[in-house]
């Protein structure tokens, strides 16, 4: 159960866990990245190019590193949750959750009864895990993670009541979606003071509702910023800027930039 656990244990006290954020279908790339210093490992099925098959080996190889392995799934793909879990996902970030509806929809597919009505089959998960299946019917509400992502101006406006949903862990902004509503399609901009203020709001509101305050940062430096303001979960951008970054720095570490 270590990998469940190192998420479940941390989740939603301080310092703020940092997840890397994967969109490069790679496995085995998913494995290198987790025995960096990173909490834990998102794989992204709605901007990614992860599928299921290159999450399922994904999730293991993460978990091979003892890291907690989130998966971000396409919209409204609850079903495909439920397989995640069973793959040992730890947790799954549901993008554009914009009603009460849909954050049902998200925990019926992730949290077995009476909270939700998650199907039978966690069969990679028991396996990775060593729990049989008492414990793991007993605990795995407990230990994987049910995320809702904001960002659109509904899912704002229903913020409280997404938050009230039981089986609902915690919600994930989305910085540059929630830029493009707010403006009216006028920019994407991660860092605008409209974006800035509708953090503080959803602190504030799943500090108030108990829950975990989660959101993706454009960059190292955000990242950082993130975590002092007081969100539990930040992601470090993505693997593409991560590689960029790896191949200045030593371009010009070899003198050649
Ligand atoms: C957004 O900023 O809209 C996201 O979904 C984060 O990747
Ligand atoms: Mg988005």
């Amino acid at each position: 159960a270590d990998a469940f656990a190192a998420l479940s244990h941390r989740w939603g006290r301080p310092p703020g866990l940092l997840t890397a954020w994967l969109g490069i279908p790679s496995p085995i790339l998913a494995g290198v990245v987790a025995r960096e210093g990173v909490d834990c490992v998102t794989l992204d099925m709605q901007h990614g190019g992860f599928d299921l098959a290159a999450a399922v080996l994904g999730i293991g190889q993460v978990m091979l590193a003892g890291k907690p392995a989130l998966v971000r799934v396409p919209v409204g793909d609850y079903a495909t949750a439920s397989r995640l879990l069973d793959s040992g996902a730890a947790g799954i970030i549901a993008p554009m959750v914009n009603s009460v509806a849909d954050a049902r929809a998200l925990v019926e597919f992730t949290k077995f009864p009476p909270v939700g009505a998650r199907s039978w089959g966690p069969v990679l998960a028991m396996d990775a895990s060593g729990l049989g299946p008492a414990d793991y019917l007993r605990r795995a509400n407990g230990l994987t993670k049910a995320i809702a992502m904001v960002e659109t101006r509904e899912s704002l406006a229903a913020l409280d009541d997404i938050l009230a949903v039981e089986g609902v862990d915690g919600v994930f902004v989305g910085p540059s979606d929630l830029s493009i509503t707010l403006s009216g399609g006028a920019h994407v901009d991660a860092e605008h003071k409209d974006v800035d203020a509708a953090l503080d709001h959803v602190l504030a509101r799943c500090r108030a509702a108990g829950k975990a305050a989660c959101v993706f940062a454009p960059s190292g430096p955000r990242a950082g910023e993130m975590r002092r303001r007081g969100f539990d979960l930040v992601a470090l951008a993505n693997d593409v800027g991560q590689v960029r970054l790896g191949v200045k720095t030593m371009l010009e570490q070899a003198g050649a930039a």
